[in-house]
């Protein structure tokens, strides 16, 4: 697929930074100059814990491939929803964080406003056309006050972001690659999801959108 320049880039339409909420804000191509860096972090990542579909504890496989990085990551199987020092995949401990990862999250927490922010864990999701992630709240995390730093590589997705309650209609967001969003504070409860992603081919991710989001897990 061919993806048109951006005639509205400088548009003050479409601000560089974008309100989603008392807390939550879109930091449009904020980690465009790093995207390779950070692509590269995946690619180490995924040699020393591959991609793979979690199982949900209802026995179904995700629809996104995950794999994570930090001294813990986020598990799911028949068990619960969880995090976790060692990919059970490997039984070796989580390959650590890049340090271009580290960098990036701490620069987005600090330009929305939260300093300080140390991250121990690192999700990344992996979506082919078509995968798509419901609607749900991230709770598994013990440390609320910390924020969550998302970063959007290759394909763009439509971001879903609802409210305190899931029977709040969700906003829509087109979120594109070098995309960050920092949620926290009010904001971190909040329902969120991605509708699926169309096909295409981006420059450097090829057929696949990928998401790193950046969390403290523990106190
Ligand atoms: C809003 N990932 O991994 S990142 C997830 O694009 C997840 O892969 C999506 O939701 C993705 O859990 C969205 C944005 C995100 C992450 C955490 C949040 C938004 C959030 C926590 C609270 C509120
Ligand atoms: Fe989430």
């Amino acid at each position: 697929m061919h993806t048109a320049p951006d005639l509205f880039a400088d548009d003050p339409a479409r601000p560089a930074a974008l309100s989603l909420g008392p807390q939550a804000v879109l930091l449009r191509g904020f980690a465009l100059a790093q995207a390779a860096a950070l692509l590269e972090g995946v690619h180490a990542v995924a040699q020393q814990a591959p991609w793979r579909r979690m199982a949900t504890p209802s026995g179904h496989a995700l629809s996104v491939a995950t794999t994570g990085c930090g001294p813990l990551s986020w598990v799911s199987d028949r068990r619960g929803y969880r995090y976790e020092a060692h990919d059970p995949l490997t039984g070796r401990p989580w390959p650590a964080l890049p340090p271009a990862f580290l960098a990036m999250a701490q620069a987005a927490a600090l330009q929305a406003g939260f300093a300080h922010f140390v991250p121990d864990a690192c999700l990344v999701n992996r979506y082919a056309p078509g995968t798509r992630l419901s609607l749900h709240q991230d709770r598994d995390e013990q440390d609320m006050d910390a924020p969550i730093v998302s970063v959007s590589l290759g394909l763009p997705a439509v971001f879903l972001w609802g409210g305190a309650t899931r029977a709040e209609r969700p906003e829509r967001v087109l979120l594109h690659h070098g995309d960050v969003v920092v949620w926290g504070g009010v904001d971190r409860l909040r329902f969120h999801g991605v509708l699926p992603v169309e096909a295409g081919e981006h420059p450097a991710t090829g057929p696949w959108r990928i998401n790193l989001t950046l969390r403290k897990a523990r106190y």
